[in-house]
């Protein structure tokens, strides 16, 4: 097994430019659009520059460098949209789909940020 990523994928392909994005904010190795099928009035995809498959490919292999800037992306996304409670926003969600069980459709790991409304409760 391992991580094995696929090139031909489509946020590769947004990466590298063949196809248009929304760009909310980009950093040295991140990058945040807006998703083309948006479930809450916001809804925003943050992904690693870098080619990781999922979340445990880039926890396990990444750079500290890389890993403190997609945190800091997805954060500084929170804060540009305003959904932060602590800055006085609604807050959001943080979602990391991952695998087939976790319905993973792109395997270019993304996290989306959810919010703009009361979304409810998924878990309790
Ligand atoms: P996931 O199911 O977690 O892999 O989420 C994939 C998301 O990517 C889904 O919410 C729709 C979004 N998406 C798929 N293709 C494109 C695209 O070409 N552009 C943008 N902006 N979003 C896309």
């Amino acid at each position: 097994m391992g991580y094995d990523y696929d090139s031909d994928n489509i946020f590769a392909k947004i990466l590298r430019g063949e196809i248009p994005n929304d760009t909310v904010l980009e950093t040295a190795h991140s990058l945040a659009f807006n998703d083309i099928g948006p479930q809450a009035p916001v809804h925003v995809l943050v992904l690693p520059k870098g080619a990781y498959v999922t979340w445990d490919h880039f926890a396990a292999e990444a750079s500290a460098e890389e890993v403190m800037d997609f945190t800091r992306a997805i954060h500084a996304v929170i804060e540009k949209l305003g959904l932060d409670p602590a800055s006085g926003g609604g807050g959001y969600r943080l979602i990391m789909n991952t695998g087939p069980d976790g319905g993973q459709e792109v395997a270019h790991l993304h996290a989306h940020i959810l919010g703009g409304k009361d979304i409810g409760k998924m878990v309790s």
